[in-house]
């Protein structure tokens, strides 16, 4: 039996302010082409049954464009005669009783099951039951819901658990209303043929359980997370259990360092071939206060022309305290000026100079005092 395991798909995020050709907002675009590109995985690897561990939208109320290309793929989905199983994750779970959960709107597709009432669900098939327990905001609730789980093990069939929470403390996400799985319970897991998670965003096994697996998400919804590789899992139940990870293309994210101690060194340095329509973050190390005035950020962004985006981190000198950075803020724009012209001529011609600057700066400043 083989089962085709995907989760946080997250349709409708945007992020990076970045419009493409289509008036899409890119990064939104890039979670609909993840999207597409494992659906275009399952018409080819004709999988027995297709699974999805929750937060298909990312929010609750998702876009108009996200429910549309939603419902387009779920069409798809469900011409190719494969039941395919879904359960709602935190972020596609209202937070009141007042709203109508989004997965309702697939409740009528022929081959499309969803489980999203915060109540454990079984779905049953010939050879195999999916034992579904989709987010729940209530911590007791949730325990019960799980010793449902348990008695509706059938020794017969194949059992398949499907859950959108954190195993432990280990893959909390930082967000709202995360769902931990009680650890006196990790117990049922060795009595299920499979175990599918949703919810970390990486994949991976759970610990010391051999059937136990986040798929993952299938593209990055925050910055933080630097995977370059991100895809769904191919779960093959025979007599034993046998796993198969399968990345697709994700928007790649580069982390490039520039040594401002000896900045044009550095530059030249520098491998962009590496970074064309990325997500490029630049980190200038070794900064001084002043060195880092001298600094544009849109120098640095020009020498990334071909990426997608770039942000600039600023790490100063370790030896430099607050104090010195404090320094900075002291340093009036006359002194700085007068700086950059020390450097820049002899004494005799300073001195001439600095006369001037500090006549200019007096009279700059009771201009300013004047119109306040
Ligand atoms: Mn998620």
């Amino acid at each position: 039996m083989k089962i085709l395991h995907f989760s946080d798909t997250h349709l409708g995020f945007n992020d990076l302010d970045i419009i493409n050709e289509n008036n899409i907002n890119q990064r939104e675009a890039d979670f609909y082409d993840a999207f597409t590109q494992v659906v275009e995985q399952i018409k080819l690897i004709k999988p027995d049954y297709i699974i999805h561990t929750g937060d298909l939208f990312h929010r609750a109320s998702p876009s108009n464009r996200a429910i549309t290309y939603a419902l387009e793929k779920f069409n798809e989905i469900n011409a190719l005669n494969i039941p395919f199983i879904l359960i709602a994750g935190n972020h596609s779970t209202p937070r009141t009783n007042l709203s109508s959960p989004i997965l309702k709107i697939f409740e009528n597709f022929k081959n499309i099951y969803v489980s999203y009432n915060q109540e454990y669900k079984k779905i049953e098939f010939e050879d195999v039951v999916f034992h579904t327990l989709p987010h729940m905001n209530d911590e007791n609730i949730a325990c019960e819901q799980i010793n449902s789980c348990e008695a509706n093990i059938d020794e017969n069939k194949r059992n398949i658990m499907m859950m959108h929470c954190s195993v432990g403390a280990w893959y909390l996400m930082s967000e709202f209303g995360e769902w931990v799985y009680p650890s006196n319970k990790e117990y049922i897991f060795e009595k299920m043929d499979y175990v599918a998670l949703g919810h970390w965003h990486g994949f991976g096994k759970v610990g010391k359980y051999e059937n136990v697996y986040y798929s993952g998400s299938v593209e990055r919804t925050s910055l933080n997370d630097k995977r370059n590789s991100k895809g769904f899992i191919v779960a093959n139940i025979k007599d034993t259990l046998t796993i198969d990870y399968i990345e697709i293309n994700i928007r790649t994210i580069r982390q490039k360092e520039i040594d401002c101690s000896d900045l044009e060194a550095s530059i030249q340095a520098l491998d962009t071939s590496d970074c064309q329509n990325a997500i490029v973050e630049v980190k200038l190390t070794n900064l001084t206060p002043l060195g880092s005035i001298d600094i544009q950020n849109k120098q640095i962004k020009e020498l990334f022309p071909t990426a997608l985006s770039v942000s600039i981190k600023r790490e100063f000198k370790k030896d430099i305290t607050s104090s010195n950075i404090d320094n900075l803020e002291a340093i009036s724009l006359e002194e700085y000026f007068l700086e950059h012209i020390k450097e820049s001529c002899n004494d005799l011609e300073y001195e001439r100079l600095k006369q001037k600057t500090q006549e200019l700066f007096s009279k700059y400043e009771e201009v300013s005092y004047d119109t306040n």
